[in-house]
């Protein structure tokens, strides 16, 4: 069953929030999915999403840079390549391909969409098989307003949605996001776990006066309290606090893993696919974390359903991760491109099932929301 890569195109699709999303470098209102369409010479097509947030605020790549260089550089690279050893097309990016760590994440998405499509296969079979079919799904509380923060969550808890949350913090004083914080946990108390991520708004001195507070306000997790390069203050942090530390711009892929495994880290890591270049490379970082001992958590940028269910795929072949996903990313829009979207229930997600991604586009609703 060999078959040739035609042809792949991207479009840039705008989806609304259902609220703005409030994080410590820009506050959403919108999200831009880079949606890849790839057409190999049997009539068989793979989907895949490259998607940041906030344009170039959160990372290097911003949408506009995604389907650009797809388009020039790393599209010409695949076209006309063997479709199914995914492995040699991925080595063969990297070669050719410095960085885009989103861009190739988008296209190995749809290497393996397709492949699974072939074969009969998900994506998760494809990568060895599923150790789990409904993966837990915290919500990130980020409306920048305390009050409606704790509205969300009530309505979450009821809905049987999200037992887990997360709340943004880092664009206002210490003092401030520490109050917020302990308001928020004081009010839902023991029937839920409040965690933060502070997307390395903080120096390592005001960490240290933030964490000691969060920690005394019941608070179970610190995602990446200071810049992303600063390993060595990570690993002093997760040293002095009982309180752990999440790292996630600091662990992009295995190559951080190993250093900040290396370095003495006891915390946990993020896994993302849009920053290991794609479901193979997040996977690696896992298995590294799983051997090194290192709790595991399932990341997002923000995704739509389809780089939401690729993660999906992949976090499941790891098995239990010990801080659960954050894959609600397709709940925090306004409408989808597909045609059916994910089951969230029981405080988490189900795998979706069917060969490759097990995603269909809904033409329609993608065409509304292209950008022109
Ligand atoms: C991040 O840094 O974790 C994940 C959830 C959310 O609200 O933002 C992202 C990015
Ligand atoms: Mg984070």
């Amino acid at each position: 069953m060999s078959a040739v890569i035609q042809s792949i195109d991207t479009q840039l699709v705008d989806l609304p929030t259902i609220r703005p999303h409030q994080l410590s470098m820009t506050t959403m209102a919108c999200q831009t999915l880079v949606i890849v369409r790839l057409r190999d010479s049997d009539g068989i097509e793979g989907l895949g999403e490259g998607t940041t947030i906030g344009g170039l605020a959160y990372g290097p790549e911003s949408p506009e840079s995604i389907k650009r260089n797809i388009d020039t550089y790393l599209a010409p690279l695949l076209i006309g390549q063997e479709a199914s050893n995914i492995n040699a097309l991925r080595a063969r990016l990297a070669r050719h391909a410095r960085g885009n760590m989103i861009a190739k994440s988008a296209l190995e998405t749809a290497l393996l969409d397709a492949q699974g499509k072939r074969l009969g296969l998900s994506v998760a079979e494809l990568l060895g098989g599923a150790r789990q079919t409904h993966l837990p799904v915290l919500w990130t509380l980020a409306s920048g307003d305390t009050q409606k923060d704790i509205d969300e969550a009530e309505l979450r808890l009821a809905q049987r949605r999200h037992c887990d949350f997360k709340l943004k913090i880092g664009a206002r004083s210490v003092a401030e996001d520490v109050a917020h914080v302990a308001a928020i946990k004081a009010a839902l108390g023991e029937r839920a776990s409040v965690r933060v991520d502070v997307n390395q708004a903080w120096d390592e001195t005001s960490a240290v006066r933030g964490i000691h507070a969060l920690q005394e306000a019941g608070i179970e997790l610190i995602e990446q309290p200071i810049p992303a390069r600063e390993h060595a203050g990570l690993v002093r942090l997760a040293n002095r606090f009982r309180v752990p530390m999440l790292a996630d711009e600091a662990v992009q892929d295995a190559r951080d893993g190993l250093d900040l495994v290396g370095a003495g880290f006891g915390g946990a890591f993020a896994l993302k696919i849009a920053k290991a270049g794609g479901p193979l490379g997040a996977i690696e970082l896992g298995r590294l974390a799983q051997t090194a001992g290192i709790g595991l958590y399932g990341g997002t940028l923000l995704e739509g359903t389809i780089g939401t269910a690729a993660s999906l795929h992949a976090w499941a072949t790891l098995g239990e991760m010990a801080w659960g996903t954050e894959m609600f990313g397709p709940l925090l829009l306004k409408d989808d491109i597909v045609a059916e979207p994910l089951d969230f229930h029981d405080f988490g997600v189900e795998l979706p099932s069917g060969p490759g991604l097990g995603v269909t586009l809904d033409e329609d609703k993608l065409a509304h929301y292209s950008r022109q």
